[in-house]
């Protein structure tokens, strides 16, 4: 029986990028449906992610599997063994999952900061982002990739929010080439990989985006 595989997702959501990112790693073929995640969630994902109800959900044969880091996880053990994208070594795997979960921290609120918050808030923000990616190019250090040579789950986790770069640099007058330029050079090359570069959306339909829900939110 041929598989079923349908990704519930949202175009501009980093989390939803993690799980296109490493289904097309692995070259599985998969329906993607994208939800109307502000205004009119499908009755699909409310069943399938009754807790949460947020995307993405990965739904396997009928199955539903929730919250990014453990779908693409659960891609990584499901498909593809001879390309896998968490490291072999026990404590390497640990990292990985450390930096990662960083990356969901750190990253990921101060980005969400620097767009919508206003005045101390976002400048605080767009520190918290700064200092966060600086924390990981640290991390990467001369390396190709976060696990070396090749691409793999922290690659996965964090270039989704290069797609955001644009929108915070003009956002909040910042340059993030300049205070962060081997975190741009590995980012240009996941960019290269066309699972990354199918994944992510445009970075100026991004900052439309980000600029009008701000708009929004700011004449409440
Ligand atoms: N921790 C979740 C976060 C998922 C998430 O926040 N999804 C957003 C879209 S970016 C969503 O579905 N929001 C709908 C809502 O909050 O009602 C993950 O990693 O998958």
């Amino acid at each position: 029986m041929a598989e079923e595989v349908i990704l519930l997702d949202f175009w501009p959501s980093p989390f939803g990028m993690r799980a296109r990112i490493a289904l097309r790693e692995k070259g599985v073929h998969f329906d993607l449906r994208e939800e109307e995640i502000l205004s009119n969630k499908s009755p699909l994902l409310l069943q399938m992610n009754p807790i949460h109800k947020k995307i993405p959900v990965l739904i396997h044969n009928g199955k539903p599997v929730c919250e990014s880091q453990i779908i693409v996880q659960y891609i990584d053990e499901t498909w593809g063994p001879e390309s896998p994208l968490l490291p072999s070594d026990p404590y390497e795997r640990a990292c990985a999952r450390f930096w990662a979960d960083y990356v969901d921290k750190k990253i990921l609120p101060g980005g969400l900061a620097a767009w919508r918050s206003t005045g101390e808030d976002q400048e605080a923000g767009k520190k918290e982002f700064i200092e966060g990616l600086k924390v990981m190019e640290g991390e990467l250090g001369d390396k190709a990739y976060f696990g070396g040579e090749r691409f793999g789950f922290l690659d996965v986790s964090l270039i989704p929010f290069y797609s955001w770069f644009y929108a915070i640099e003009t956002l909040n007058g910042c340059s993030i080439g300049e205070e962060c330029p081997k975190l741009v050079g590995w980012a240009k090359r996941c960019m290269q990989r066309e699972s990354v570069a199918k994944s992510l959306p445009n970075q100026h339909k991004v900052y439309d985006l980000m600029s009008g829900s701000r708009k929004k939110l700011q004449a409440q």
